[in-house]
């Protein structure tokens, strides 16, 4: 069984994805289940396995503790916590060969919580956990903005303790490829950074950075996916299936 939690910034796309990437899985005879981990989401555009809803919304607790938005997702993101070991109890109960975690929106109140980092540690005790970055194809197109973009995949990865594949996702928006080139070479990043008429401040410390990305991630590369016209996902997978079966896993 493979645990594959879908995280990315605000509004990248981490639902749709799970949902399309859920059904191509279905489609290829694995057994898939949806996790919904959002406590405020509305709509969703699969029919979940478990929704964290039947037990909390974030719009109830704003009703109930009298706390504003915000403060109602931290609260969510803590009681999400809170029921770790009944979630965890019954993802490894189900049959799945993949369960797919839709994970709250807003990342910093996830990801940059302890609460986030103590429900993957414990997720990553009890079985094999890979996850899906995704950075969204609308993020701001410029030199420095792919470093950010870059430098928050590895963060995440850091206070997650976990490994993660990232994705340039929405890649049906990109004009050209030339962006998820940049994401993938880290020369043409450069030659692109030393060109920019920007403070040399800014330029030397996204060149910097530039290092750190190398050194860090070498080998790892950015894909692209769309749910519009699939793209990506033979990749994807791939790319899932080698992780797991170089762990001599049969899923
Ligand atoms: N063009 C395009 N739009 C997409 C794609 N994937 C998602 N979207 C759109 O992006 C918007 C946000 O998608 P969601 O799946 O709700 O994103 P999310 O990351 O789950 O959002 P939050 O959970 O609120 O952070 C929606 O309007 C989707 O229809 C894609 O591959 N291409
Ligand atoms: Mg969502």
């Amino acid at each position: 069984m493979l645990a594959v939690p879908f995280l990315g910034p605000a509004g990248s796309g981490k639902t749709s994805l799970a949902g399309s990437f859920g059904e191509f899985l279905a489609e290829k005879h694995y057994n898939v289940k949806l996790y919904n981990l959002d406590a405020g989401a509305e709509y969703l555009p699969y029919v979940p396995d478990f929704d964290i809803r039947d037990f909390f919304r974030v719009s109830e607790i704003m009703k109930k503790e009298h706390i504003g938005p915000n403060a109602s997702i931290v609260r969510a993101s803590q009681k999400i916590y809170e029921m770790s070991n009944q979630i965890l109890e019954q993802m490894k109960k189900t049959e799945a060969d993949f369960i797919l975690l839709d994970f709250p929106g807003q990342l910093e109140v996830f990801a940059f919580k302890p609460t986030g980092s103590m429900f993957m540690e414990k997720l990553q005790c009890d079985m094999r956990v890979c996850g899906i970055f995704l950075l969204g194809a609308d993020t701001s197109p410029t030199a420095p903005g792919f470093i950010v973009a870059l430098l928050m995949s590895m963060a995440v990865q850091i206070q997650l303790g976990t490994s993660l594949i990232t994705v340039l996702h929405k890649s049906d928006m990109l004009k050209s490829k030339e962006f998820l080139e940049l994401l993938n070479n880290p020369e043409l990043l450069r030659n692109k950074l030393t060109k920019m008429e920007q403070s040399g401040v800014i330029i030397d410390l996204a060149l910097d950075s530039l290092k750190i990305i190398k050194r860090i991630r070498p080998a790892a590369r950015v894909i692209a996916t769309s749910i519009i016209n699939r793209e990506g996902y033979e990749e994807l997978f791939d790319l899932l299936h080698e992780i797991f079966c170089s762990c001599g896993d049969n899923y």
